[in-house]
C-alpha cells in the first residue's frame, strides 16, 4: 500500500487571525509580536513579508522596514482557541495526527483512499473544512513521507496545495537547494557548495565520502532524505492522564495551617499548568508523603468541570482535612485527572465568571513574568 502523509500549516497564523477578527486589517501589512523596545516579531501578514519582515526579527528592525504596518501585541488565547478548532478538523480526518506546533500537523492518510476517494480529495476536504469553520486559509502538502509533505506544504504558500507523487518524488526535489532539507543550514550549505553541491539532486548523487566529511554519522540519513526517502512514522502525541505539581519540603510540615498554605501554592501551579495546556478536569488527587516515606493518596471528584485554582484548592484542602497529621509531612502533591480539553462546562454563575477572569489575569502575569511572580494568599516565598 502506498503511504500518503499530509502536512497542514496555517498561513501567517497569528496575523491572519487578527485580520479575520478585524476585517479593516485585510490586505494591510500586519505585524504581531512584542511591542516593547526589545520585542521580536512573532509573525506578520504576507503583505508585510514583501518588505522583508519575518518571524523572530527584532521589532525595531521591522519598524524600519515597514513603518506603515499595523503593529499588534497579539491574543494568545484566541490563537489557541482557533488552533483547537483546526486540530479538531485534523482528528476528524485521520486517527493518526501528530501536532507539531500551534498551527501545523502531520496526518497519516495511508489506506484512507477508500473513504475519501483519494489522498488529494482528503487534502481538499481539510482545506475547505478549515475555511468553513474558522475562515482562514491553510497550506497543504501531500507526499509519500513526512519530509516531502512538509517541504510540499511550504512550496506554494499562502493557500497552497502541493502534491508530490511517489514516482516523481526524487525528481521533484532534485532542483531544490540543499537547505530545503531540515538540518542543513546556511553553514552546511556553504560547505557543500565548495564541492559543487548546490541542489538536492546533486546531493543525492554525491560521493558518500564527501557526505561523511560534511555530516559525519548523519551522512547516510542526509543521503536518504536527498533521495526523497524518510521512514519516520506519524506519531500521535498521547494525552496526559493527569496534570499536577508536587513539592518536597526542606523541613517537614507539622500543622494543618502549614499544609494548607503549601496546598494553595501547589493548586496555583497545577491550575496554571492545566489551563496553559488547554485542559480542565473532574478529579483532584492529593498526595501526602510522610517523614517515614509512607505515602497516601486521596481523590475527590467535583460536581462540575474544574479549571480554576480556587476549585482545585477547595477540593485539595477538603482532602487534607481527612489526612492524619501525627507524623511530619515530607511532600505534598496536587494533581487533576479526568481531563478534557476546550472550555470547561460551567453554569455561568456570576462567581464562576469572576473566578475565571481572575485566573486568566493571573495566567497572563505568569506567562509574562514567570510562574514565581504570584502565589495566592499566604506568605510569598
Ligand atoms: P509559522 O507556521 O512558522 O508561521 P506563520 O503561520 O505565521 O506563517 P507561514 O504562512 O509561513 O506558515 O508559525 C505559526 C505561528 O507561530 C505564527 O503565526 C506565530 C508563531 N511564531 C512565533 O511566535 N515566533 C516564531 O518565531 C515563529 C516562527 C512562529
Ligand atoms: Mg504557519
Amino acid at each position: 500500500m502506498l503511504r500518503w502523509i499530509m502536512h497542514v500549516d496555517m498561513d501567517a497564523f497569528f496575523a491572519s487571525v487578527e485580520q479575520l477578527d478585524n476585517p479593516e486589517l485585510k490586505g494591510l501589512p500586519v505585524i504581531v509580536g512584542g511591542l516593547g523596545s526589545r520585542g521580536v516579531v512573532s509573525t506578520c501578514s504576507y503583505e508585510a513579508r514583501k518588505y522583508g519582515v519575518h518571524s523572530a526579527m527584532p521589532m525595531a528592525q521591522a519598524r524600519k522596514l515597514c513603518p506603515q504596518a499595523v503593529y499588534l501585541p497579539g491574543h494568545m488565547r484566541r490563537y489557541k482557541d482557533v488552533s483547537r478548532e483546526i486540530m479538531a478538523v485534523f482528528h476528524m480526518t485521520s486517527p493518526l495526527v501528530e501536532q507539531l506546533s500551534i498551527d501545523e500537523a502531520f496526518l497519516d492518510l495511508t489506506g484512507m483512499e477508500k473513504i475519501y476517494g483519494s489522498a488529494k480529495a482528503a487534502g481538499r476536504l481539510v482545506k475547505d473544512e478549515i475555511r468553513k469553520r474558522v475562515g482562514l486559509t491553510a497550506s497543504v502538502g501531500l507526499a509519500p513521507n513526512k519530509f516531502l509533505a512538509k517541504l510540499a506544504s511550504d512550496l506554494q504558500k499562502p493557500d497552497g496545495f502541493t502534491v508530490i507523487r511517489h514516482e516523481e518524488a526524487a525528481s521533484f526535489i532534485a532542483p531544490l537547494p540543499v537547505t530545503k532539507i531540515f538540518g542543513i543550514g546556511a553553514a552546511a550549505g556553504r560547505e557543500l557548495s565548495q564541492y559543487g553541491i548546490i541542489t538536492i539532486g546533486q546531493l543525492a548523487a554525491a560521493d558518500m565520502a564527501v557526505l561523511q566529511h560534511v555530516f559525519g554519522k548523519n551522512a547516510a540519513r542526509v543521503h536518504q532524505l536527498a533521495c526523497g526517502i524518510d521512514d519516520r512514522p506519524v506519531v500521535p502525541e498521547s494525552e496526559p492522564k493527569s496534570i499536577g505539581r508536587e513539592t518536597t519540603f526542606e523541613r517537614d510540615l507539622h500543622t494543618m495551617e502549614e499544609c494548607k498554605e503549601e496546598l494553595l501554592k501547589l493548586s496555583g501551579m497545577a491550575g496554571y499548568r492545566l489551563r496553559s495546556k488547554g485542559y480542565y478536569g473532574r478529579t483532584v488527587t492529593l498526595k501526602v508523603k510522610y517523614a517515614d516515606f509512607r505515602t497516601v493518596t486521596h481523590s475527590i471528584t467535583g460536581e462540575s468541570d474544574i479549571s480554576c485554582d480556587e476549585e482545585i484548592y477547595e477540593l485539595a484542602a477538603r482532602l487534607m482535612g481527612s489526612v492524619p497529621l501525627n507524623k511530619g509531612v515530607r511532600l505534598l502533591g496536587v494533581s487533576i485527572s479526568g481531563l478534557g480539553s476546550g472550555q470547561p462546562v460551567s453554569l455561568g454563575f456570576e462567581e464562576d465568571n469572576r473566578r475565571r477572569k481572575r485566573n486568566d489575569a493571573v495566567d497572563q502575569l505568569k506567562k509574562r513574568f514567570g510562574e514565581k511572580i504570584i502565589f495566592r494568599g499566604g506568605r510569598h516565598s
